[in-house]
């Protein structure tokens, strides 16, 4: 017999699912937040956490637990946006499991199952971060993070651990097929995005090469790398496109979040960039376009973060982190932003390709120091006297 406990909860859940959302308006701003998060370990089916038979589950608890849903990919597929999040369990194992609404902004639900990936790698202790990617070639890509224990680390450390670049395919969400993880000369990788299309007759990816789990060591930012067979996948050589800076949003390291989208101007990237703060590091997402023939080549860099933790965003079980590896643009140049905030949620965050490329190319690049911020934020207000003056 079902818990009777488990009608009232199924209410609640029902409610919190098909709540309405809307976004929030202030004015000025590149990407529009909504109040509510999209995901969180609420959004998770009652069915997945507890046992509800009345019997074997007298107190009605839950079995297993959920305790966060961050970092989603995404997809826009037939007037469809899917979301295929890290969802985490109380044990601290992530997987992923795919989301989908009608709307992008509201009414995610959670399909009946979590992603059955083929678990192939025997060393592989967790999975997370996937970025969904529709490549040229007609397969939709998964690429994550793929952690296993680093068995050369001292018997005392169980902290330690070696971070690869995992690969899976599919074409209908449902059925993955397992490639084997990337192989490139750096001993860790995280961050891993495949490009949409060929570059010179190959497969290209943006890495962010590292030499420990946590510091990247000497990995100086995103970087990008050909792989001839996606079957075989090894990246011989990598190039620096988006280095890491001295006293900037991105000074301990950097990652790109989704695949870049094409534009007429170029490829609009989104990036998450890290400092160090006395309160421990400070996550920020940012922009820049690169051209349309060379990838690698930056050819618009706005200065500073696009978005960054705001409000109930900047609490949770990593604070003061926004991280980004999922963003869809529609037929009509809508861009959907998911985002998740410290390492705990999910939000969406909207814009268009119009505002995007306007931002991107006619907001100023970081001068790199004082002085010269100073001169720039001068040449602005100069020119807005200038004009208030002749204007009154
Ligand atoms: O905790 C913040 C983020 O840390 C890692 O990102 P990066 O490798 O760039 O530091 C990832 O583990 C990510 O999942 C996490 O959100």
């Amino acid at each position: 017999m079902i818990h009777e406990k488990y009608y009232d909860l199924l209410q609640e859940h029902e409610a919190l699912l098909s709540k309405p959302n809307r976004k929030v308006i202030k004015g000025g701003e590149v990407f529009e937040r909504y109040e509510n998060p999209v995901l969180t370990k609420d959004h998770i089916p009652l069915f997945w956490r507890f046992d509800l038979d009345a019997k074997s589950n007298p107190y009605f608890l839950e079995r297993l637990g959920v305790n966060a849903v961050f970092n989603p990919g995404a997809i826009y597929l037939n007037n469809k946006f899917y979301l295929v999040a890290r969802v985490e369990g109380v044990d601290r194992k992530s997987f992923f499991a795919i989301a989908e609404s009608p709307t992008g902004i509201d009414n995610f639900q959670f399909w009946d199952y979590p992603v059955i990936l083929p678990d192939t790698e025997t060393d592989e202790t967790n999975v997370y971060d996937m970025r969904l990617v529709q490549h040229e070639d007609g397969w939709i890509y998964g690429i994550f993070c793929s952690e296993s224990k680093d068995k050369a680390a001292p018997l005392h450390d169980l902290s330690s651990a070696i971070a690869q670049a995992g690969l899976v395919r599919t074409r209908d969400l449902i059925h993955w097929e397992r490639l084997p993880n990337i192989k490139t000369k750096s001993p860790q990788q995280r961050n891993v995005v495949l490009h949409p299309e060929y570059v010179d007759g190959q497969y290209a990816f943006y890495t962010r090469p590292q030499d420990g789990f946590i510091d990247t060591g000497s990995g100086s930012g995103i970087c990008f790398g050909l792989c001839k067979d996606i079957t075989n996948p090894i990246i011989e050589e990598e190039f620096l496109v988006n280095p890491r800076i001295y006293h900037t949003i991105m000074e301990v390291k950097n990652g790109l979040g989704p695949a870049p989208i094409k534009t007429e101007k170029g490829w609009l990237n989104l990036a998450h960039g890290v400092r160090n703060t006395a309160a421990g590091l400070r996550y920020v997402l940012y922009c820049f376009v690169t051209d349309l023939h060379d990838p690698k080549k930056v050819i618009a860099a706005p200065g500073g973060y696009v978005l960054a933790p705001e409000g109930i965003e900047r609490v949770g079980d990593v604070s003061n982190v926004l991280f980004s590896n999922g963003w869809v643009v529609t037929e009509k140049g809508d861009v959907y932003l998911y985002y998740a905030s410290s390492d705990t949620r999910c939000h969406v965050a909207t814009s268009t390709i119009g505002k995007l490329l306007d931002y991107c190319f006619n907001t100023p690049s970081d001068p790199l120091r004082s002085a010269d911020c100073v001169e720039q934020r001068k040449a602005l207000i100069e020119k807005n006297i200038r004009l208030l003056k002749h204007h009154n």
